[in-house]
């Protein structure tokens, strides 16, 4: 099948998906077709099923934005012409499903859409009220949706009511010979961050508000009172200014270390004791399913989707929103207690691999593939 996919380039566990989806779709003899404004910031390896066509800017006066959606469009037309595309895959319904609708209305042959919902398409943007109706028309226009986790496609029922068709649930998955325990790695590392045998604790995202990196700061805080220990950040964005200021103010400069954005995290999570991820909102936690893939138990935060990735009590633990301390003494429970860290760092590892292979999903895509492209054509 010749698969074309829409994403965005940028540092963010869509990218991640699309393109890991790319690569398992190309082993499995299938051609994918990347179309995005830059190449996806993990689509490294050259692979000969794998194509990037790249949507470029135009420079006009008259254009004070540039008119991203109808460019994508226009590429989604011209890139399913030349190489003949059976399906459209959008990752995200803002703007992708919409330039795809476009894409769809100017070709002379069906062309059938799948749209994966991933979370803040739908829970923030799409619920602003400016974007609602255009969402909800992405949503009417894809032939199959998709949404990272239950607690997403319920969330999207509920916000946009009836559209049609029940949302099937794909999990997001890892490849488990990627994302695994590397002992030779772990003490390379970690005799380099915590030199002293301190324990390390991280956290990795794309520093916007809804990640609260800020209270990742505070936990570490809490926690480094008790025991020795170091934080890892890992990533860059909005927010990054308020936390060095958390940081400096706590007098933690010499304990936390910023690495910044990382393309490849399998490395770093080697030497991770315990994963913080206390987001106010998240559809599903990629990062958080690595984590426990390379045998780091997570304490993150009871919402959106977390609960069905993260096993409360088992890979790790849950806690409400906002609650620095229940998730400091989450943290604790963990590192001061050899014989059950070990427990959920093995629960950890067997239920990534378990419950979330890249078989899977990537079988559960190609079904959806080859059931909108046979209803198109009969
Ligand atoms: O979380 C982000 O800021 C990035 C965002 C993205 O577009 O990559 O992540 C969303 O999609 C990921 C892949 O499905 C999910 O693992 C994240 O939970 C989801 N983020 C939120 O819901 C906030």
């Amino acid at each position: 099948m010749k698969i074309g996919m829409v994403c965005y380039p940028s540092y963010g566990g869509s990218g991640v998906v699309a393109t890991e989806l790319g690569y398992a779709l190309g082993e499995r003899g299938h051609e994918v077709h990347f179309i995005s404004s830059a190449r996806p910031f993990r689509l490294h390896r050259f692979h000969e099923n794998l194509f990037f066509h790249e949507v470029t800017d135009v420079n006009y006066p008259l254009f004070k934005f540039p008119p991203y959606t109808l460019l994508l469009a226009n590429k989604i037309v011209e890139v399913a012409n030349y190489v003949g595309l059976d399906v459209i895959h959008a990752h995200y319904a803002i703007p992708h499903s919409i330039s795809a609708f476009l894409a769809k209305q100017m070709m002379s042959r069906p062309l059938p859409l799948v749209t994966t919902l991933h979370g803040t398409d739908v829970t923030l943007v799409g619920a602003f009220e400016e974007f609602y109706n255009l969402t909800r028309l992405g949503l009417k226009a894809s032939d199959r949706i998709t949404a990272v986790s239950r607690s997403l496609a319920r969330e999207t029922e509920e916000t946009f009511g009836a559209i049609d068709q029940d949302i099937k649930v794909i999990p997001n998955f890892i490849d488990p010979n990627v994302y695994m325990p590397m002992e030779g790695l772990m003490d390379r590392y970690r005799g380099h961050f915590a030199p002293q045998g301190e324990k390390i604790l991280a956290h990795i995202s794309n520093f916007r508000e809804v990640k609260r990196v800020v209270d990742v700061v505070r936990i570490f805080c809490q926690v480094e009172k008790a025991i020795p220990c170091r934080l890892l950040l890992v990533g860059d964005g909005p927010e990054m200014s308020r936390v060095e200021r958390e940081v400096v103010k706590l007098g933690l400069e010499r304990k936390v270390c910023f690495l910044g954005k990382q393309e490849s995290v399998k490395e770093i999570l080697q030497m991770v004791d315990v994963f913080i991820l206390p987001s106010e909102q998240e559809s599903f936690g990629l990062v958080a399913l690595e984590a426990m893939a390379c045998g780091v138990p997570v304490v993150a935060s009871r919402v959106g989707g977390l609960p069905e990735v993260v096993q409360d009590g088992k890979t790790g633990y849950l806690a409400d929103v906002r609650d620095v301390q229940g998730m400091s003494e989450a943290v604790l429970r963990l590192l001061t207690d050899n014989l059950r860290y070990k427990s959920f760092s093995e629960q950890a590892v067997t239920w990534a691999r378990e419950r979330f292979p890249v078989d899977r999903a990537v079988q559960e895509y190609e079904s959806v593939y080859e059931s909108v492209v046979q209803s198109r054509s009969s």
